[in-house]
């Protein structure tokens, strides 16, 4: 939101929720759209529910006129001040009308109704979620007033040929002037967040499709013309998601038409608008010539998850925004499911749990820290976060674990069924859950209002004697901003015990009759319990937190030894990738202790050379076998953090795993791999790829002149995207100027090619070091570097601030200062981004003392200034901390 934040900031916080006093029955809107001017005409059907004035929502509106019931009210009938027009009245229901003006290519902030592209070329959209609706009408702009929308559009036809809103197309024509004018009634009670309308130049592919109860649908995809033809691959996730919903949750789509724009401009991923999503263009369009493999997995993720929504989101929205995460953990979990099953279920939670650890640990780790439900906020647009998306999935996970598979469908048809058409809360969505299956969930709320990352500790005994080993499992949770006091949590931990020839056991916990299966799970309900299992012969290996059972931080003094056995051992491939993480983190604690000789460092390196060696390990797993935790995650490994020490460990370590493998092993996989070479898309390609990289790099390390001629024939050669910008990437890190043709080519192939530009400033921003600010700076200077461009500023800044460490923290401070002013003018264009951006700041307490200044000098300086908007100003503040 873009007011400047000299006024002071307001606190809302859950414990003040209120039910809205007028509930809006119908909402008729009347546009008339132009780029530099549009007006809207509201009539709002409203009914008391409470003895208060109306009360709407209204930012940056010019009010034309305001009438009750029929009546043009006078200056003096209503009060207009800080966002919110009041009317007393005293009749138990009313009819208001609005008109209002807005200008939307004015609108830099993306919020509410604005111009994607050019003045004359581009087109109108809007975004609502979750306070735009008050930028383009008065209303009670809240998640829990339900209302029906009938929208009419009017525009000039060729200008804005292609006129869409949300809902069920209700009739179109033609007008005087060259106008022309479309109507949609949308019969589902929606909130404002979810309303939509666009307007111009768009073309589109489209595909009946008809649900499993037999209705009929059109979906369309549109698209500027020079992307059409890159929204296929769309399309089909499209049609897969609708099925697996169908199949999955018994849930089908329920309008006559579908539809979904692309568009260049736009500050978060998609957003799920009843009837009309709309997507950035990043996740969206997909071709072989521009979009990498990883991003072919996107556009399905996030294809699938705008859909799911309509379940999970619209048809059962939010009551209040501090429930966020009843519909984005909800949607993620259901998207990562989705994900699973049209792909590989291990390597899809190895994706995850990577993400979960990369984003969300830290940001629960440090100021920015709080609940999947928080209980206050001073800017709602900043709590779109890893922790209530994420962590909110791995909560909605643990809920579906507790009840198997059965139960959690039984669960979630009766949540669906209970509040279809209702704004529901978090207790709700435990209630439905838990009463479909005659169980009491409730324990599981303390997950949902207790922030950090739980450490979980387990330590094994064996009792030769008894032939019993005892497991004791402890939880901890360490203090977070704002919140001192933790309680225990529910921990399901899901294990099984391995011998030391890697054999899985059968498992008998004291006291039961008879021994069950090799697996199970155990739940850690309060500080401290001991498990004890019977008939052990010898001290087991435990796997513990199979398949990431808690978003949980496990502690356990496992000797590299036992990591080992779990490596090569563990039939569970997300279990097998985590004991090679763990056991990399030890190889890593060697590395940086100078300890070259160290047990755990040479336990990692003759594992991982095994299973290089080994024939039937898979090229996708092996690919992230040989991917050590990345540097991000690593910093939790020292007190003070000095991002270069990192990165010198780190490599130290891989250059170690390259040369046990041996040069000659690498050579030969890699030119195997590179015979195989296609664009195509099915999964065993793909593995291929992502292998040739990881052997590729690994090359690089001992023999860097001979990786660079093979990067530059991979380059020069490649069939696609994925080994394109993967030999690219490779050339770069090995030595930026040498690679600077190969870079300045890569530029003008794709030289007004949006989605790839952005890989190839993202891709320059996070080379390692501390020449990476020069480097970005002279990209500033680059013809399609715009601050405008929510894509491109995330692209470049976001990814040296937020993904380069070594770039990002140089000792100096210097990344630190020309950041801050950067952020200073993103900020005036677009509020959204520029706290995004700033995030990049979280965790500056925790570096070694030369940075901590340095950057404590520019935190303190933005934080105390009075010009920015309430979303940057709510980061720093925190931040600053
Ligand atoms: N609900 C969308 C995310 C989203 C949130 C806010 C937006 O504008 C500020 C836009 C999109 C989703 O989860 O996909
Ligand atoms: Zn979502």
């Amino acid at each position: 939101m873009s007011d400047r934040s000299d006024a002071p900031t307001s606190v809302i916080r859950l414990a003040d929720y209120r039910p809205p006093a007028w509930s809006v029955e119908h909402v008729a809107l009347e546009f008339d759209l132009g780029i530099d001017r549009t007006e809207v005409a509201a009539t709002l059907e409203l009914v008391r529910q409470a003895d208060e004035p109306i009360r709407l929502n209204g930012e940056g509106l010019e009010l034309l006129s305001l009438g009750v019931d029929g009546r043009t009210l006078a200056e003096g009938e209503y009060i207009l001040a800080d966002g919110v027009l009041e009317i007393a009245i005293d009749a138990e229901r009313c009819t208001v009308n609005t008109r209002v003006a807005v200008h939307p290519a004015e609108n830099t902030a993306f919020e509410g109704l604005y111009l994607s592209g050019s003045r004359d070329r581009g087109f109108l959209l809007t975004q609502c979620e979750a306070e735009g609706f008050r930028h383009i009408t008065f209303f009670p702009d809240r998640p829990d007033v339900l209302s029906r929308y009938t929208v009419t559009l009017r525009a000039d036809h060729d200008r804005f040929p292609v006129l869409l809103a949300g809902g069920n197309p209700d009739g179109e024509g033609v007008l005087a002037d060259g106008r022309h004018w479309a109507r949609f009634v949308d019969p589902h009670p929606k909130p404002s967040y979810l309303f939509a309308v666009v307007a111009g130049r768009l073309e589109r592919i489209s595909h009946d499709y008809t649900t499993a109860d037999g209705r009929a649908v059109a979906l369309h995809i549109w698209a500027e013309a020079d992307v059409i033809d890159r929204c296929d691959y769309a399309m089909d996730s499209l049609i897969r998601s609708m099925q697996w919903d169908e199949r999955t949750y018994g849930r089908n789509y329920d309008l006559d038409v579908f539809h979904v724009v692309a568009t260049h401009d736009f500050n978060m991923g998609a957003m799920e608008n009843k009837g009309l999503n709309i997507f950035n263009a990043k996740y969206l369009l997909a071709d072989p010539d521009s979009s990498t493999d990883d991003e072919y997995r996107h556009v399905e993720a996030v294809v699938a998850h705008e859909y799911f929504h309509n379940w999970s989101g619209n048809r059962v929205t939010c009551r209040d925004w501090f429930q966020l995460s009843l519909k984005e953990g909800l949607t993620v979990f259901r998207e990562q499911s989705f994900s699973a099953d049209m792909n590989s279920a291990p390597l899809k939670r190895i994706e995850d749990v990577a993400l979960l650890r990369r984003a969300q640990f830290p940001e629960d780790a440090g100021p920015l820290s709080h609940p999947v439900r928080p209980s206050q906020y001073s800017e709602i647009n900043n709590f779109y976060t890893a922790t209530v998306y994420e962590k909110g999935s791995e909560l909605v996970r643990m809920l579906a674990g507790h009840l198997g598979q059965e139960g959690f469908r039984k669960g979630m048809d009766r949540y669906f069924e209970r509040h279809d058409g209702q704004a529901a809360t978090i207790e709700d969505f435990l209630t439905a859950l838990g009463d479909a299956n005659g169980t009491d969930l409730s324990p599981y709320l303390a997950w949902y209002g207790q922030a950090g990352t739980p450490r979980l500790s387990a330590e094994g005994r064996f009792d030769a004697a008894q032939r019993r080993y005892r497991l004791t499992l402890r939880q901890r949770t360490p203090a977070t901003a704002g919140q001192t006091a933790k309680q225990a949590l529910p921990i399901p931990v899901r294990l099984s015990l391995f011998d030391q020839s890697g054999k899985a056991l059968p498992l008998r916990l004291e006291g039961e009759a008879a021994a069950g299966a090799t697996e199970r799970t155990v739940v850690l309900d309060s500080a401290e319990r001991g498990f004890v299992f019977e008939d052990v012969d010898a001290s087991p290996v435990p796997s513990l937190l199979r398949g990431f059972s808690a978003p949980v931080i496990l502690e356990c003094d496992y000797v590299p030894g036992e990591l080992a056995i779990l490596l090569r051992h563990d039939p569970d491939g997300f279990n097998r990738w985590e004991a090679g993480q763990q056991l990399a983190g030890l190889a890593y604690d060697d590395c940086r202790d100078g300890n070259v000789e160290g047990s755990a460092l040479r336990a990692w390196t003759e594992a991982l050379t095994h299973l290089f060696n080994d024939k039937g390990v898979d090229d996708a797993l092996l690919a992230e076998l040989l991917t050590p935790p990345g540097e991000i995650e690593l910093v939790e490994r020292q007190a003070e953090r000095d991002p270069d020490r990192i990165r010198i460990a780190r490599q130290a370590m891989l250059r170690k795993l390259a040369q046990r493998i041996g040069a000659e092993a690498l050579r030969a996989r890699y030119a195997g791999l590179r015979s195989e070479t296609t664009a195509a898309l099915d999964a065993p390609s793909q593995a291929r790829r992502q292998l040739k990289r990881r052997v590729l790099d690994l090359y690089a390390l001992i023999q860097p002149g001979e990786a660079r001629e093979l990067a530059r024939a991979q380059y020069e050669q490649a069939p696609g995207m994925t080994d394109r910008l993967a030999a690219l990437t490779t050339l770069a890190t090995l030595d930026a100027h040498a690679a600077e043709a190969a870079i300045a080519h890569f530029r003008q192939r794709y030289d007004g090619n949006a989605l790839a530009l952005d890989k190839w400033f993202a891709m320059q921003a996070l080379l390692p070091g501390a020449d990476a600010l020069a480097r970005v700076q002279a990209l500033e200077d680059d013809q399609a570097f715009m601050l405008k461009n929510p894509n491109r500023v995330q692209s470049l800044l976001g990814s040296f601030a937020r993904a380069n460490p070594t770039g990002f923290h140089r000792a100096d401070g210097a990344a630190y200062r020309w950041l801050a002013d950067r952020l200073v003018a993103v900020d005036s264009l677009n509020p959204q981004v520029a706290a995004r951006v700033a995030t990049a700041f979280n965790g500056w307490k925790r570096l070694e003392p030369v940075r901590r200044e340095a950057a404590h000098a520019v935190v303190a300086e933005l934080a105390s200034r009075k010009d920015l908007s309430r979303d940057l100003t709510d980061i720093l503040a925190r931040v600053a901390l």
